[in-house]
Order: structure tokens, then C-alpha cells, then sequence
């Protein structure tokens, strides 16, 4: 089956079995526990909600058939799945991550994961030659974002997973692939072990349930974080699991919008006079225009740029702005924008964020499914409010 047939398909065939009702949608199985005929009796599928839900069971494997891989996690929020995987570390084991990444992951990585004794080192992992020199034997992990939030620069995946094995073969490599989606980018088919998504972004696509996901062919690793998602308990609702499931159904349709949208607006942004440089996988001016187009089969909605001017030109033009929600976070069918430095990556020091590129003229920007028109007219009357 293709990525569209799955997506409504994949773990939501209508129960026509015995007593089975054949709904065609995934019931919402809001039940905490589940009844066994006798205390010695095996439970009938399920025993307790946190250790198995039939809803949740559902999305799991929608999301392993998204990247064409034999497992899928659900867990209560994108942190709550790079917690997890964190928890598949003991103290003394050391993670490479990107320096791009975004200010929450750094945050948990600084100020919680760090706490339980495993050391981080961070790197322009755009530049794979870097990880070589940086991996020895405590290395457990490699994580990298492509494409890294907020920034937008790409990790060549296939490159990194080669020098990870080739150099440490215990080392595990995640990619959080949540600006890309399933539908963009197939992070296991490249070489890496762990595929992790933010689901409250394009999965879910409709910024109404907050989720995690995670996906691998990793045996080993499935197990232990089954395990970890019940002995830790960072679960998603039956209501939330499928909320992203009706979001997954529409996930192909969805992202060619975004990018169609997206490309247009990256075009007409290049040639605005108030606007110093716009990142975009798909410009042939981004540094990785060549990797974008090997590594990736198309690119989601989300764009960064700078603005000419500071951080009071850039208030000016997002306060203008009608259609465009000021908010955090992307993904989703509406327009949304932000302030990297004053919102989503404010957690970053700013000698850090200054080091990195995050400057106060820089914007990032998710762009919806509207009409692209409507879109760009928008943007134009809040630029021309920029007195420059
Ligand atoms: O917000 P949460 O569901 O916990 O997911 C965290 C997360 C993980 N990975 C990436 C790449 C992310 O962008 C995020 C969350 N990001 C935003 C809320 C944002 O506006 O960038």
C-alpha cells in the first residue's frame, strides 16, 4: 500500500469479527482497566489503560506504517518521547546532538537529563565530518533535528548513521523528524535507529492534541521502551491518540499544501525589501539545497528569516499581522508565527542563541493550508507597517 492508503487504513480496519460492531473510525476507548474472567485468567488484550489502550494501540500502528517500520510508540507529548528515550541511558553514557535543536529539547537535555549523570556535547552536526572527532566509546546516542528548529539547517542522515557505526556500533541515532514528517522524510530508511515526532505538529495537524510518537525497527530497543512508556507512565488520552489518528488520515493531502504554500511564500519573501534572508530547505540558496533534495521527497510549511532592522521592527510586523496567529508551535492547518529568541528558544542563553544565529530580527514562521493569496497579502501589509 502508498503512504495515503496506510494512513487511513494502517491499524484501523473496521472489527468485523464476532460481536465486532465495524466501525469505520476507531472507537475512542475512554476505559481505564479492563475486566478479566478470573483472578488467574490471562487479561482479554488489555488489562490496565497505561500498559495498552485499543485507541492508542490504533495510532501505534498507523505510526509505525507511516515510516514503513515494525514499531510505534504514542506518548503524552514530544518531550514526554524524548524523555523516554533519554530514560534508554544510564549514568556516565554521552549523547552529540545538533546544536540547532529546539530551546525545550536543550532544556531537558541541560537541566534534567544532564542531572541523572549523562554528559552532552553539542555541534554543527550540518557538517557531519564534525561527529568523527566528537564520538568515542562513551557515545550512546547521536540526536540530531533535519530540518533543525529554528534555524532550518539540515544533518545528513545516511552520513551520520555510517560514522556512528562505523566509529561506535553501540551508539544509537535519533532523529526527531517532526518539521519533515513521515510524509517528507524516512529517517530509518537512511540508516538511523530511532525516528521521533512531536505529533502535536504535523501528525495531528489541527493544534488540538498535544502527543509524542516514536518509531524504530529496532527490536530491542521497542522492548525496552514499551517497558519505559508503561513504568513511566508518559501516556497519551484515548481522546488525544485519536484526535492525532483523524489528523494522520489527511497527513498526505496536508503536507503538499503546506509546501506548495510555503514555496510560494519563501519566493516572495527573497525578493522583499525588508527582509535580509529567508532559510528554506527548497530555495537554491539554502547551503543544503543539494541534501534537501537527495535526503527529503518535499518540505513542510515551515520557513525562518530575518528581518532587516531589530527586535522592534520585528514586534512591529508580528503585531500587524491578521491571519497569521502570533503563537509557538506549527504544523497545523492555521498560520502561525513567532519570535525564536522572545518564545520558543527564550530557554537558550543569549550568548548561546547569539552563537547560533538566533538573532531578534529572525522569525519563524509555520504556514497553513489558506489560500496562499490571502497568505501573502497578509504578510505585505505588515511589512509595509516597518519604517526602515
Ligand atoms: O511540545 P511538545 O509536544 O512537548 O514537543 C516538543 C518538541 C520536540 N521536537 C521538536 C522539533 C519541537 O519543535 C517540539 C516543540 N516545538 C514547539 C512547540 C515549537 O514551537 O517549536
Amino acid at each position: 500500500m502508498q503512504f495515503a492508503t496506510r494512513a487511513i487504513h494502517i491499524g484501523q480496519e473496521p472489527n468485523l469479527k464476532e460481536g465486532g460492531s465495524g466501525d469505520v473510525v476507531v472507537p475512542i476507548h475512554m476505559a481505564t482497566t479492563f475486566a478479566r474472567k478470573e483472578v488467574e485468567s490471562p487479561p482479554q488484550g488489555y488489562e490496565y489503560s497505561r500498559t495498552g489502550n485499543p485507541t492508542r494501540h490504533a495510532l501505534e500502528l498507523a505510526l509505525s506504517s507511516l515510516e514503513n517500520a515494525a514499531y510505534g510508540l504514542a506518548f503524552a507529548s514530544g518531550l514526554a518521547a524524548i524523555d523516554s528515550v533519554m530514560k534508554l541511558l544510564r549514568h556516565g553514557d554521552g549523547v552529540i546532538a545538533c546544536d540547532d535543536l529546539y530551546g525545550g529539547t536543550r532544556r531537558l537535555f541541560e537541566m534534567i537529563s544532564k542531572n541523572f549523570g549523562v554528559s552532552f556535547s553539542y555541534a554543527d552536526l550540518s557538517m557531519p565530518e564534525t561527529l568523527s572527532n566528537l564520538i568515542s566509546r562513551r557515545t550512546k546516542m547521536i540526536w540530531i533535528e533535519t530540518p533543525t528548529n529554528p534555524l532550518l539547517k539540515l544533518c545528513d542522515i545516511r552520513k551520520i548513521a555510517a560514522c556512528a557505526k562505523a566509529q561506535n556500533p553501540d551508539a544509537l541515532v535519533v532523529v526527531d523528524n517532526t518539521f519533515a514528517s513521515p510524509y517528507f522524510q524516512k529517517p530509518l530508511s537512511l540508516g538511523a535507529d530511532i525516528s521521533l515526532h512531536n505529533s502535536t505538529k504535523y501528525l495531528g495537524g489541527h493544534s488540538d492534541a498535544v502527543g509524542g510518537a516514536v518509531i524504530t525497527n529496532r527490536g530491542e530497543v521497542y522492548q525496552q521502551l514499551k517497558f519505559i512508556q508503561n513504568a513511566a507512565g508518559a501516556v497519551p488520552s484515548p481522546f488525544d491518540c485519536w484526535l492525532t489518528l483523524r489528523g494522520i488520515k489527511t497527513l498526505a493531502l496536508r503536507m503538499e499544501k503546506h509546501g506548495k504554500n510555503a514555496r510560494e511564500i519563501a519566493q516572495w519573501l527573497e525578493r522583499h525589501p525588508h527582509v535580509a534572508r529567508v532559510v528554506y530547505p527548497e530555495l537554491q540558496s539554502h547551503p543544503q539545497y543539494e541534501l534537501a533534495k537527495k535526503q527529503m521527497t518535499g518540505f513542510s510549511g515551515i520557513i525562518s528569516f530575518d528581518l532587516k532592522g531589530g527586535l522592534d521592527d520585528a514586534k512591529q510586523f508580528l503585531s500587524s499581522l491578521r491571519i497569521f496567529s502570533l503563537a509557538e508551535s506549527l504544523g497545523g492547518v492555521e498560520s502561525l508565527i513567532e519570535h525564536p529568541a522572545r518564545m520558543t528558544h527564550a530557554s537558550l542563553t543569549t550568548a548561546l542563541r547569539t552563537q547560533l544565529g538566533i538573532s531578534d530580527a529572525l522569525i519563524r514562521m509555520s504556514v497553513g493550508i489558506e489560500d496562499v493569496e490571502d497568505l501573502i497579502r497578509d504578510l505585505k501589509q505588515a511589512l509595509d507597517t516597518i519604517k526602515l
